[in-house]
């Protein structure tokens, strides 16, 4: 469980052996494997640079160790990972960097201090006591340290691992993904928190474990994540989008047509995703996990047995699948049409299907109560139709991608699967907001094959493709028919559009630093 430095030119022989996820992260003393060169470099460097410093001022020491980690665009592929179904994101450029110092043995304060660069999020500090309660109704950002904290001990716990005697920690935070953006500002700050706490602690393992660990950690902040973000953020790699399957989590990479160029834009509409989790995010997975056990019941399982082994939408698919079959079709989705009814479902309509009290089937997920507290009914047809829809989109996505279409078709193809994803957001889903819908139809009517929300929406960004060429126009025409207005509303600085609208090419992911 030791951590080993190795250097690049290592780590391209050990590729050839082992698979990219049962690698352990990759350890650089300089930071141009991960920033290249240009102005890209010139600004890690700098933030290195501050963080050093400030480091210093805040702490009196020098950090032992940083570690990175990206936000991600997810291309397709929306509220389907909870649901055991395959996605497909990248990396981006932004990420979160994490300085760490252990405390030594003398020193008095057993506590964790979090400060950040930028003074918008105060200097916090914590017990270290791992099992401290996180206060779900009074979020504070350095809770999302305390996730990746709390979750590193209680693997440390279920491995058997040697942990060392409780210490304080120093952490000093340096994030520049666009915060409740649904870009994964969340992951980025909870893996490089997670990678950082085990460079301090000098334990290392693959990447597989590390996306499962994280992803773990993230849940003790009240939403129940699926893993796409943590399991990109930390195997993404330059170049490459990747189709990340669950269970086990792996990571498949998929290069990307030339000639298309994803555009991230921001609605200016604020998703915040922990705070809204009982009416939004969370909600969507217990009407989910309540879909998928009608399904189950309606396709012959006996209540108890679906109450008690059916988790996902995924689950019941072979059900759903044989059923189809019966009636001409391999089609899922035929299996909820004729199954289950448009109209929203009441409590009382699924108690009765079920044959038992809502309140008793989640009694052990405090979130999930909290569901059934702010729901006032459930629409499990249409989350169903989207989740088994949008899962056979990611496929279609990633076979147009290796097709023999040309350049110009699969361009064409892809913008339209988009298209498709986002109308199945917006209407099945319902998570989409005016903001989103407006952005979506601005991008489309300028030049984009295809446009989407992308992340848990509500608000946040959109991804459109855009032939490479257009790029610069693009931009400039997002910029007249949707920024403008907020701009002159004061809503954003005329200065900061280059922070709420860019192309980015695949990013690489998680890596630790030690100089
Ligand atoms: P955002 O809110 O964009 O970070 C969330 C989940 C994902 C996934 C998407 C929807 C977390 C950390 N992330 O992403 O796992 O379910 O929504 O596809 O909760």
């Amino acid at each position: 469980m030791k951590m080993n430095v190795h250097e690049e030119e290592s780590l391209v022989s050990v590729e050839k052996t082992a698979s990219h996820e049962d690698l352990p992260l990759p350890i650089y003393a300089s930071l141009e494997p991960v920033y290249g060169g240009g102005s890209q470099l010139e600004e890690a460097q700098l933030r290195f640079d501050t963080l050093k410093s400030k480091f210093l001022l805040v702490f009196g020491h020098q950090p032992d160790v940083f570690a990175r980690s990206p936000g991600r665009v997810n291309l397709i592929g929306e509220h389907i990972d909870y649901e055991g179904y395959s996605v497909l994101p990248m990396a981006i450029r932004q990420d979160t960097i994490v300085a760490i110092r252990k405390h030594e043995s003398g020193e008095a304060e057993k506590l964790l201090r979090i400060a950040n660069v930028n003074d918008k999020y105060t200097f916090r500090t914590y017990p270290a006591d791992p099992n401290q309660e996180i206060d779900l109704k009074d979020l504070k950002w350095g809770h999302y340290f305390i996730c990746a904290y709390k979750g590193y001990y209680e693997y440390a716990k279920a491995k058997g691992l040697e942990v060392e005697p409780l210490l304080g920690l120093d952490i000093l935070v340096d994030g520049i993904v666009p915060t409740g953006s649904g870009l994964s500002s969340s992951a980025a700050f909870v893996c490089s928190s997670t990678i950082a706490i085990m460079a301090a602690f000098d334990v290392s393992i693959s990447k597989k474990e590390l996306a499962q660990l994280t992803c773990e950690c993230e849940r003790h902040i009240g939403t129940q994540s699926g893993g796409m973000d943590q399991a990109i953020s930390i195997m993404a790699k330059a170049g490459f989008a990747e189709l990340i399957d669950f269970n086990p989590i792996c990571a498949t990479d998929v290069q990307l047509p030339a000639g298309g160029t994803f555009v991230i834009a921001h609605s200016l509409a604020v998703s915040q995703k922990a705070v809204t989790a009982a009416t939004n995010y969370n909600n969507r997975v217990v009407e989910c996990r309540l879909a998928s056990i009608v399904l189950g019941i309606k396709l012959g399982m006996q209540p108890t047995e679906a109450v008690s082994k059916v988790k996902t939408l995924s689950d019941v698919e072979g059900l759903c699948v044989a059923y189809a079959g019966k009636h001409g079709s391999s089609d899922p989705v035929l299996a909820v049409k004729e199954l289950l009814h448009e109209e929203p479902y009441t409590a009382e309509d699924i108690e009765k299907i079920i044959g038992e009290k809502l309140s008793s089937v989640f009694a052990n997920s405090p979130t999930s109560l909290d569901v059934l507290i702010a729901a006032m009914n459930f629409k499990l047809h249409q989350r169903a139709a989207h989740v088994y829809s949008e899962a056979k989109r990611v496929y279609a996505f990633r076979d147009t991608v290796s097709s023999n279409l040309s350049e110009e078709d699969k361009l064409k193809k892809l913008g339209d699967l988009m298209n498709d994803s986002h109308h199945s957001c917006s209407v099945l889903y319902e998570c989409s907001c005016p903001e989103l819908e407006e952005l979506v139809e601005v991008c489309r009517e300028n030049g984009a094959l295809g446009a989407r929300l992308t992340g848990a929406g509500w608000g946040g960004c959109a991804v459109a493709l855009v032939k490479e060429g257009i790029v610069p126009q693009f931009i400039l025409n997002l910029k007249e028919k949707f920024y403008q207005a907020r701009i002159d509303e004061g809503l954003i600085g005329k200065n900061d559009l280059g922070l709420y609208v860019f192309a980015s090419k695949p990013s690489s992911g998680a890596a630790i630093f030690k100089f």
